[in-house]
């Protein structure tokens, strides 16, 4: 595996770095935390290293200094007028180079053969799970059924120089991420078509297995899938997913465990739930003002109940951001382009132009635009992907190739396992009456 050998010789390097970071200025201070900050959930707290990708609060997601319409125009396609391919920018993520088209083709026939090695008990798992349990439990039961592959665990028995740990990670993490579109289609078939399912095809990339195991199998799904799961494969290392996944990874817990526990918090509806939230919303809206199409200031009065209930507006809001998501205007500018007039585009654009303000309003929402949730279900919803409760297990399996990128770099880096000081409330109280 030529990518094996080309990530320890950029790694060594930096790793060098890193020890010699905290041998030398371990010491040094670089940031002063408030009370606040901790308990308010420690945003903007410095204290994760992240290479894969950094957010800007206003201009969004950079993945290793690219912007997403930059990596539109640099990423392999397989057409000029198509999106990125997911296998690229996973490619430089973990590189930190833009890979060329040979190297995009070697990563998806990599994952295409890897994934056949799914072993039989993760179906029977899944099956014995009720039909109707929500799809982010039969996904998360299955990545940690498939932890008896793990080459780690069994590496680390064995007496492996811990120097040498990232390569067993990297095995796990490209036969993880590799299984993953067939396990989400598995689901999605079994739950929602009877499970009538369908075999990968060996010719196709690894969005467009994915679209086609669902069972969508037009060009333009393919298209849609392949976006998708460009824009929602990192966005640093503080959010919950991409947090915990680190965290547990950092007790040296196999890759399977340590995206699993990142699953789990992208189940929570203030993280890749919302996509599902937002689309219960929106039909909420519509059943209850009684229309399909309803006028901007019908829109404004429903948001401004949902907050007189106490609610949040789900795809509104972030935790970082100040402006528009980038993602979600990527995924606006693909809709008006080729589905202006869908009926969910339609009530997303309506939706832009007044929710900022009702959130505005309120005083306290420090970032009133939307989000990436604020329109992918809209979108997949256009396209034939109508059943809401796959929407956060595609999330997830896009949001693999980031969290898992940067586990791989933990173990190169040879990070060590996270333990920050918590305190009790009376620490706090004294510390405010100082
Ligand atoms: N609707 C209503 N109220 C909102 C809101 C929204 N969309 N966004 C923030 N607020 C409220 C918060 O609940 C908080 O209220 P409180 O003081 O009464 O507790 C207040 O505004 C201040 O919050 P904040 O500092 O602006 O946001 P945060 O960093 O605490 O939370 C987020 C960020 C995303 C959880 C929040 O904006 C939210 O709940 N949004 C809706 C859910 C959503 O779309 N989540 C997806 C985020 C992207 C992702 O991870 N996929």
């Amino acid at each position: 595996d030529y990518i094996k050998s080309k990530l320890l010789e950029i790694a060594q390097p930096k790793s060098q770095i890193v020890k010699k970071l905290v041998k030398e200025h371990g010491e040094k201070v670089i940031q002063n935390v408030t009370m606040g900050q901790v308990l308010t959930g420690m945003k903007g707290v410095v204290s994760l290293l992240t290479c894969t990708s950094k957010l800007d609060p206003e201009e969004g997601i950079r993945f290793r200094g690219y912007s997403i319409p930059e990596l539109k125009n640099l990423l392999p396609k397989i057409h000029d007028e198509g999106e990125p391919l997911p296998e690229g920018i996973f490619y430089l993520m973990l590189t930190g180079e833009l890979p060329t088209p040979e190297d995009v083709r070697y990563i998806s026939e990599q994952w295409a053969q890897r994934a056949q090695g799914i072993p039989a008990h993760v179906y029977d798992v899944i099956e014995a799970l009720p039909k109707d349990a929500h799809p982010m439990i039969q996904f998360n039961t299955a990545i940690l059924a498939m932890s008896t592959e793990s080459q780690f665990r069994k590496a680390y028995l064995v007496g492996m120089d811990k120097k040498d740990y990232w390569d067993p990670t990297y095995e796990g993490v490209m036969d993880l991420i590799s299984r993953l579109p067939a396990i989400a289609a598995y689901i999605y078939r079994r739950v929602f078509y009877n499970g009538d399912h369908i075999e990968p095809d060996p010719s196709l990339d690894w969005a467009g297995n994915l679209a086609h195991m669902m069972g969508h199998d037009s060009e333009e799904a393919k298209r849609l899938m392949r976006l998708y799961m460009l824009i929602h494969s990192d966005h640093e290392g503080g959010n919950v997913s991409a947090h915990a996944t680190h965290l547990v990874g950092s007790a040296l817990s196999n890759p399977y465990y340590s995206f699993s526990a990142g699953m789990n918090g992208l189940a929570g509806p203030l993280h890749g739930m919302a996509n599902q939230d937002v689309m219960h919303w929106l039909n909420k809206m519509k059943r209850e003002i009684g229309c399909e199409d309803p006028t901007e200031e019908q829109i404004k009065k429903y948001a401004e109940e949902t907050l007189a209930n106490g609610r949040v507006i789900p795809g509104y809001g972030h935790a970082v951001l100040r402006k528009t998501d980038p993602r979600f205007t990527v995924q606006l500018e693909f809709a008006n382009k080729y589905i202006p007039d869908a009926p969910y585009i339609k009530l997303v654009n309506k939706i832009y132009n007044v929710v900022p303000d009702v959130l505005g309003a309120t005083g306290k929402v420090k970032n009133p635009w939307p989000n990436v949730d604020a329109i992918s279900g809209s979108l997949l919803t256009s396209y034939g992907i109508k059943e809401f409760p796959i929407y956060t297990v595609l999330f997830g399996v896009s949001r693999a190739l980031g969290v898992l990128t940067q586990l791989i770099w933990d173990r190169l880096y040879g990070l060590q396992i996270e333990r920050p000081k918590s305190q009790n409330l009376r620490w706090f109280i004294d510390k405010a009456e100082e």
